[in-house]
């Protein structure tokens, strides 16, 4: 496995599900995770169990102010961001009928203008020292165009596609942008929804025949943001237990 010593990661929405999993691989291999999630009680819980020296900063991935809040406080107490991990998302269960301009707007406000607010902010201190790891969390609902989560396919759609462009924009300062597409994922989120209905099913079209816990989605998102992923970027890996077969 490979070694994060010394490397300062942040995770968004890392207080449960697949980013709580994600946090726990990159610490347990040497990482400072910064736990950051709009739910401060979670994060701090989560960076508990982490321990020292990680730590939580509550923050609204979808606002340009606590983002640069965020931000100035991982810079103060590190000094570097090495990796970000862009996983926070609203992961709705809402019919094509309810889908009005507020929905649509609040999913993807954190979905993908969060996507967007983290990386720009991120990758401007990454590129001050010529390196830098960014894994998006997509999802396989944008290749299966899965039923009841319209804006959030939309959104996902946009982070695999912003996910190509930013490769290109910071390439050339030793930075790679790739994009992990898990499936449907026992996540607390998933497990308190409607999406909870839908393993079984599910099931029957992977072909792998159970369902994912979060630490199955951890270590691909861990080898993107390690040092020998050097020469993958712009890229998108489906962990899905062969759902679609992107
Ligand atoms: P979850 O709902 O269990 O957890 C999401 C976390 O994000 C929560 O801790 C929440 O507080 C935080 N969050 C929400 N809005 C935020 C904001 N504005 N700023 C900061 N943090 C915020 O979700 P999950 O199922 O673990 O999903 C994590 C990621 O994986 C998401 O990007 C999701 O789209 C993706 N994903 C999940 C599944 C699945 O089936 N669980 C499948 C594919 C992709
Ligand atoms: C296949 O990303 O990938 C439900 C809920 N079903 O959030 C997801 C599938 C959900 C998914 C997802």
């Amino acid at each position: 496995m490979s070694s994060f010593a010394g490397r300062t990661a942040i995770v968004t929405g890392a207080a449960q599900g697949i980013g709580a999993a994600i946090a726990a691989n990159l610490a347990d291999a040497g990482a400072t995770v910064v736990v950051a999630d709009i739910n401060a009680d979670g994060a701090a819980a989560v960076a508990g169990k982490l321990g020292e020296p990680s730590f939580a900063v509550t923050a609204d991935v979808g606002d340009p102010e606590s983002v640069a809040g965020l931000h100035a406080e991982v810079t103060d107490r590190t000094g570097r961001i090495d990796i970000l991990v862009n996983n926070a998302a609203i992961v709705p269960f809402i019919a094509w009928d309810d889908v009005d301009f507020e929905s649509w707007r609040r999913i993807l406000r954190v979905g993908l203008d969060g996507v967007y607010l983290m990386s720009r902010a991120s990758s401007d201190v990454m590129r001050t020292r010529g390196y830098g790891r960014i894994v998006n969390i997509a999802s396989n609902t944008f290749f299966a165009g899965t039923p009841n989560m319209a804006p959030y396919v939309a959104a996902k759609g946009g982070v695999i596609g912003f996910t190509r462009a930013l490769a290109t924009e910071l390439g050339p300062y030793g930075i790679t942008v790739n994009a992990v597409s898990p499936g449907l994922t026992a996540s607390e989120g998933v497990l308190s929804s409607p999406h909870a209905d839908a393993f079984d099913f599910v099931g029957t079209l992977q072909a792998l025949k159970r369902r994912a816990a979060p630490d199955d989605i951890a270590p691909a998102v861990a080898f993107l943001a390690s040092e020998e992923a050097g020469w993958i970027t712009g890229s998108t890996v489906n962990v899905d237990g062969g759902h679609v077969r992107h």
